[in-house]
């Protein structure tokens, strides 16, 4: 597909290139990479892309579909060929498994599969069917012709919310049941857009996929916790944390570790690459990260549980904080896009390791 299609895609030249220069810092490459991101994102040979949904609640199609300035949906659906999606096709009932069926066929051993939502296996499978297939007799038959494998939301990668204790319908992640192909997981409930558009990018860029850390994740954006870049973290190192929901420590911007924020134990990027166009993540509103990248804290651990700390990390950057203004008192700039740039070594907690919480409540001033 050629540069012009993507501009008649309804995103100009401009937005165009600022998604690639994004997406190429997400993808932890050279600035000077986002003229070869951009031309992998042109080119023609648009890989055919078939995408099943499961148990969900499509709030990652919708969060892909909803982002905007510049379009993310718009460049993604240009890149691809989406030859199958059931809640974007106009075809349904008997039209719409025609259309899967040629598609698997047409592009065997040659199209990404895409999974939304977690796979039910208990009791053969029957509390998630589509065209009078179970979700895992979908699964299995999709996945047999696929290049490779990408789940789009925690629900696909490790079961989500319908796999909280007690799990009744036996719901799981792709990885636990297709075992010979390539998958890469983007986890979150839901993810942040800008990791699914870097990772196709990525691989139309590099013909391959990215790397994976053991939860297989892309490194680039699941490398590090956000702990280690959020812009409350000089509270955490100073001992300040809020103690109620809009007390005063909470509009001081103080740091949500006793309200049970699980960042010093999440994997994601999301301080840094932020939601919604509008530089917003959960934890600069006010609201504790619930570890939803995370398969064993999201809807696992209660939201208000405090966590227990192990292998602290430093953050990325000290930045000030200033006191008494609303909310967090370091701007992004300060930290996320300096630590972007810059970054440190991990590991080097045992310093930190002293000022850890000890647990007691109230707002600890240390100075
Ligand atoms: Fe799951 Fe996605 Fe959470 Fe929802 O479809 S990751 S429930 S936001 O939407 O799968
Ligand atoms: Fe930020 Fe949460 Fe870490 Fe506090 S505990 S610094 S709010 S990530
Ligand atoms: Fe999820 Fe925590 Fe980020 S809840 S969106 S990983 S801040």
């Amino acid at each position: 597909m050629g540069k012009e299609a993507v501009l008649r895609g309804g995103v100009s030249r401009r937005d165009f290139m600022k998604t690639c220069v994004a997406a190429t810092a997400i993808m932890g490459l050279p600035y000077s990479m986002h003229t070869k991101v951009a031309e992998a994102a042109q080119k023609a040979g648009r890989p055919p892309v078939i995408w099943l949904h499961f148990q969900e609640c499509t709030g990652c199609s919708e969060s892909l579909l909803r982002s905007g300035h510049p379009d993310v949906s718009e460049l993604i659906l240009d890149m691809i060929s989406l030859d199958y999606h059931e809640t974007l096709m106009v075809g349904s009932g008997h039209q719409a498994e025609q259309s899967l069926h040629d598609s698997m066929k047409a592009n065997h051993g040659k199209y990404i599969l895409v999974v939304e939502g977690g796979i039910p296996t208990k009791d053969n499978g029957i509390y998630c069917k589509v065209g009078g297939k179970t979700a895992v007799d979908s699964l299995t038959t999709a996945a047999e012709g696929a290049a490779a494998i990408i789940t789009i939301g925690t629900c696909a990668s490790y079961g989500g919310i319908q796999s909280a204790p007690p799990n009744p319908t036996g719901a799981v992640g792709v990885r636990d049941l297709i075992k010979n192909k390539p998958i890469v997981n983007i986890p979150g409930c839901p993810p942040n857009p800008y990791n699914f558009l870097s990772t196709v990018l990525y691989y139309l860029t590099f013909n391959k996929l990215p790397e994976l850390d053991a939860l297989g994740r892309p490194k680039f954006a699941y490398g590090r916790k956000i702990h280690e870049h959020c812009e409350r973290r000089p509270h955490f190192d100073a001992g300040r944390f809020a103690t109620a929901y809009g007390d005063k420590t909470h509009a001081e911007g103080y740091c949500l570790y006793k309200l049970g924020c699980k960042g010093p134990a999440t994997f994601a990027n999301c301080s840094v690459t932020r939601f919604n166009d509008v530089g917003v993540w959960p934890v600069s509103v006010g609201h504790p990260c619930i570890g939803c990248t995370e398969p064993d804290i999201l809807f696992k651990k209660p939201i208000a549980e405090k966590l227990q700390i192990h292998l602290p990390t430093p953050p990325d950057t000290y930045a000030p904080a200033e006191l008494g203004q609303k909310g967090p008192g370091v701007s992004p700039a300060a930290t996320g896009l300096v630590g972007l740039a810059g970054g440190v070594a991990l590991g080097a907690g045992a310093m930190l390791a002293k000022k850890l919480p000890s647990g007691e409540e109230g707002h600890e001033k240390h100075d």
